[in-house]
């Protein structure tokens, strides 16, 4: 019977556990410049003994950025900062994927440079969505701009630009962010995405820019040092599909054909993708709807407690579980899982940003 706690191997790495750290947004990168600084590397080299780390959300461009102090991987100050980091887990016998993130229409003029329009597949707001200015003020999301060909292209590179940066920054691989109604998950959805070009209309076209991103990272990086993050059902950043099911079997078929490192995906019970405590205990499974389907190591992620997580992995649901919030309070988590600890509970009011406060002051009983 498989374990949660034994070794395994994971396209190009061996992990030391099937505990994932997820991707946390925190909100704590060195100001003015978004740059990862010590204060980080200490946070992260904390929970170095998960079997994975995947790292917070990491803007691949300016452009990329949707809140406040969330880190970049496009200057050099930034990639020097992520040294650090990747360095300090390294020490500890981890191993840490850099989550590349572009935002889209999650974003505000404020937070992007001269003031422009956040982009998207079409010009349609997600309603009910908010996020932040850079002084931590709430703001509303506007209607974004419609993304031109060459625009595309463009963002393209960049996601090439930041593959090659988080190789420079000495991480082990990278996370695609297609997930939580993001740029990516935009151009994946109908409901975001009615774009009649190349880009939109069919699944097929509008799987298209996920799969070319993909295939451009893999060339970089390497297939075994690849894994992407999907949301199927996710309705966080308003995000909707008239036909969910048919539009991640196909996704996952084409991910199949390229064989990379692994599949991460949430869990639709948790639609809300941490934003709240609640799970929508009704959602269907992943197991049920998508394990068949995707022939590699599949991650799963979403509301599971040390108990789910070690049945999920004894009856073969999924390869590895994510754990994201208790991450956040449990630098811990292996030893207390493994030791039947009990967890701390993390304390929401400093998940996003502030500094040492519930982030590198949370108890640990060693490893
Ligand atoms: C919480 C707050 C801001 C961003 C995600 C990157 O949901 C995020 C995120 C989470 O994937």
């Amino acid at each position: 019977m498989k374990s949660l706690f034994e070794s395994v191997k994971v396209g190009d790495l061996t992990l030391n556990n099937r505990i994932i750290m997820a991707p946390l947004t925190r909100m704590r990168s060195k100001q003015p410049g978004d740059i990862p600084h010590t204060l980080n590397a200490l946070y992260y080299s904390q929970r170095a003994t998960a079997g994975l780390i995947i790292s917070e959300a990491t803007q691949i461009s300016p452009q990329g950025k949707g809140y406040p102090a969330t880190p970049g991987i496009h200057s050099k100050e930034q990639i020097a900062g992520w040294k650090l980091i990747t360095q300090a887990v390294h020490e500890q016998g981890g191993k840490i994927f850099l989550q590349l993130w572009h935002v889209g229409r999650i974003s505000h003029k404020s937070l992007q440079i001269d003031g422009k329009l956040p982009v998207a597949p079409s010009a349609i707001p997600a309603k009910n969505s908010g996020t932040y200015d850079s002084n931590f003020k709430p703001v509303a999301i506007e209607t974004p701009h419609a993304l031109t060909i060459d625009e595309i292209k463009s963002i393209i590179e960049d996601y090439k630009n930041a593959t090659k940066n988080a190789i420079e920054a000495g991480f082990d691989g990278v996370e695609l962010h297609g997930a939580n109604g993001y740029l990516l998950d935009q151009f994946l959805h109908d409901g975001s995405n009615q774009r009649n070009d190349i880009y939109g209309g069919s699944i097929e076209n509008r799987c298209r820019l996920v799969l070319e991103i993909l295939d451009e990272i893999i060339k970089i990086i390497g297939k075994g040092r690849v894994g992407i993050r999907l949301s199927p059902y996710g309705t966080f950043n308003d995000m909707n599909d008239s036909n969910p099911i048919e539009l991640f079997s196909y996704l996952l078929s084409e991910i199949n054909s390229r064989n990379i490192a692994f599949v991460d995906l949430i869990e639709p019970r948790a639609s809300t993708a941490g934003g709240s405590d609640k799970n929508n205990d009704k959602a269907p499974s992943t197991s049920e709807l998508f394990r068949s389907k995707y022939n590699g190591f599949l991650i799963s992620a979403g509301g599971y407690n040390p108990q789910t997580a070690k049945e999920a992995i004894e009856k073969n649901l999924a390869d590895a579980i994510s754990f994201g919030r208790y991450y956040i309070s449990n630098p811990d988590l292996v030893n207390r899982i493994k030791n039947g600890l009990e967890l701390t509970k993390y304390d929401r009011s400093t998940f996003y940003g502030g500094g040492e406060k519930g982030y590198t002051d949370y108890k640990n009983f060693g490893n």
